[in-house]
């Protein structure tokens, strides 16, 4: 570990002269960066020296995507830049999926990429590659230092950026310009806060609202990122509106708020698509309305077409563009949701005289949907059935509803991509913000473990907890490597089916049970986790999971990772892409056996 006994964190005032490392430096505590996730490279050695002396950790990683991953989750629970750097060529390239996934989910994450020198780029030395336009299109902003001596000025642009327009940014620096001398001022960050937004269009969705019968609102990442849960908590108390979370968020409003009715999308809510369907008027504030996060499920086409949609996002390119919108509002959920209160506070509401009745609605159908996932112990498709007979595992749903009930209060969680970590989304409910760390929706597998170590950063206090499929962890569980050698303890529950579950599911489901590429030979993943240095654990028996995740969390206070091996059965709930796949019909005679006639 990095001597931590940081000096004062001042920053340097006026033109002065220093080296372009230390302008970066000295510019990143500016920002207040006090941690940064990476692997060594001699691209930017002689800033990274100085590291120690600036108060900033350096944590080092088993694999950079991984580095990208922990700033992702570090920024998301902090609300504080996440940061990660790597050597040119390789350890930058190996940033692309860490930085694709924090772009869709919003993070601002700095990605800094040392470049080859400015004095042979083009000739094809040692680890070049022109590394503007690999995170063109995954970048809110990239800042390219042409000049050393524009060193502080460009780094403040990127972290300013990173945090103005919520998502990523890259600073790329030619590696001859860290050194040499320079004369130059390091700029103070700017923040600009975003207000509620336009008054006319708050006037217009105050009057929607005020005569709403039946108001919904729908809570996205925008409440989180804006610091504004009290904020909707006052405008649903006002309304007496149920509150559905946006997939993935399911951290944006308290589960055990009577309000509350949990997530929509995939694997979620039944009873929060059964409320919104209803709706006359939904409010969605602080959420882009992501396309796959509104799909059907459980067969219920919920979305309700005939409702004044009003929208509420930080970007006004994502006012209207999935969903069509009566009132678009550009401006900060907690903000709007303040000025949204403060024009609906002395008017009669429509809703009001419906209060009782939708009370009554909103219980009954959460009672419902707890009653259906009480009995839904196991899935009940013809496949599922006949795989999970006779196995001496546990079901996947029972081992997650376990996993529920001992979950610290106060838990992060991670989840990754996979079908038990989907179905995990009925099972994830949350009393305060800053909770819930998902893929989002770039989707990728092994995102899950790195994220939560960079969560365990900057809450230290709070258990940590990443819920991954095996497949995924084969991918990942690397990083077990950095939470040993970094002493950042977190617990992985590793789902160990032995299958790409998510995949075999289409197959299953559109390719007649042919499997390719979708079984797993494991070893025993606890042992691995032993090897590792970690302490390792494998559970088989229900009554045996909520123990051993309270134990592995208590552990994280001695500073002690576990990954926890549930051992469950290769049933497989609802697939992810029922509207992007097609039953196979082919044309050439060679592969007609391998049609599949689709259901009448
Ligand atoms: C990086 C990446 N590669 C491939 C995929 C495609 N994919 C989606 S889910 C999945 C299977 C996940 O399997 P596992 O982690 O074992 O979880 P399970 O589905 O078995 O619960 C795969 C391969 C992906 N999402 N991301
Ligand atoms: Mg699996």
């Amino acid at each position: 570990m990095n001597d931590m006994t940081a000096k004062p964190r001042d920053v340097v005032r006026g033109k002065v002269k220093m080296t372009p490392s230390e302008a970066l430096v000295e510019t990143m505590v500016s920002q207040g960066v006090t941690d940064v996730f990476g692997i060594v490279g001699s691209a930017y050695m002689d800033a990274l020296d100085i590291f120690p002396a600036a108060g900033i950790r350096f944590i080092p990683v088993a694999h950079e995507q991984g580095a990208v991953h922990m700033a992702d989750g570090y920024s998301r629970v902090s609300g504080r830049h996440g940061v990660c750097i790597a050597q040119n060529g390789p350890g930058v390239t190996n940033f692309v999926t860490g930085v694709a996934a924090a772009y869709w989910a919003h993070s601002p994450v700095v990605v800094i990429t040392p470049e080859t020198g400015s004095n042979t780029l083009g000739l094809g030395g040692f680890q070049e590659t022109e590394q503007l336009p690999i995170f063109s299109k995954i970048t809110k902003y990239q800042g390219h230092v042409n000049n050393k001596s524009r060193m502080a000025e460009i780094t403040a642009r990127c972290f300013d950026r990173a945090m103005l327009e919520m998502g990523p940014t890259q600073l790329n620096i030619p590696r001859d310009f860290f050194y040499g001398d320079i004369e130059c001022e390091i700029p103070q960050p700017i923040r600009i806060g975003r207000g509620a937004g336009d008054e006319g269009a708050l006037d217009r969705a105050a009057e929607l609202l005020s005569k709403a019968r039946f108001p919904v609102i729908l809570a996205g990442g925008g409440i989180i990122m804006g610091e504004g849960t009290r904020e909707a908590i006052a405008l649903a108390e006002l309304l007496h509106a149920p509150v559905a979370e946006s997939y993935l968020h399911n951290d944006t409003f308290p589960a055990s708020h009577p309000l509350w009715v949990g997530p929509l999308g995939y694997q979620g809510s039944k009873a929060a698509m059964k409320l919104i369907s209803k709706a006359d008027v939904v409010l969605a504030l602080g959420t882009r309305l992501g396309p796959f996060g509104t799909l059907p499920q459980h067969g219920l086409d919920y979305w309700p077409k005939n409702a004044k949609i009003i929208q509420v996002d930080s970007d006004h390119r994502m006012l209207g563009l999935v969903k069509q919108i009566s009132v678009g509002i550009v401006g900060d959920a907690k903000e709007a949701a303040k000025a949204l209160s403060y024009r609906l506070a002395n008017r009669k509401l429509a809703a009001s005289a419906t209060a009782d009745e939708r009370k009554k609605k909103i219980k009954a159908e959460k009672d419902a949907w707890e009653k259906e996932l009480d009995s839904w112990t196991h899935e009940t498709d013809g496949w599922s059935l006949e795989i999970a007979k006779g196995s001496p595992y546990m079901h996947p749903r029972q081992m997650l509803r376990e996993l529920e009930k001992a979950m610290p209060e106060n838990a992060m969680v991670s989840t990754d991509i996979g079908n038990i970590c989907s179905v995990s989304n009925s099972y994830l409910r949350f009393n305060q913000p800053n909770s819930m760390f998902a893929a989002m929706s770039f989707g990728n597998c092994g995102y899950a473990l790195p994220a939560v170590i960079g969560a365990k950063v900057a809450a230290p206090d709070r258990p940590a907890v990443a819920y991954v499929g095996d497949g995924a962890w084969g991918m990942s569980f690397a990083e077990i490597l950095t939470c040993v050698r970094e002493d950042i303890p977190v617990t992985a529950v590793v789902f160990h089916n032995k299958q790409w579950g998510a995949e075999k599911k289409n197959q299953v489901d559109f390719y007649d049970t042919r499997f390719l590429g979708v079984n797993l030979k494991n070893p025993s993943w606890a042992e691995v986790a032993r090897s590792l240095g970690a302490e390792g654990k494998t559970v088989d028996k229900l009554g045996d999971v909520g123990e051993a995740l309270e134990k592995a969390c208590d552990a994280q206070k001695k500073g002690k990772t576990t990954v926890i091996e549930v051992m469950v059965t290769q049933e497989l709930g609802d697939p992810f892409r029922r509207d992007a796949l097609k039953y196979p019909n082919r044309v050439l005679d060679k592969y007609k056996h391998t049609n599949v006639k689709a259901p009448a």
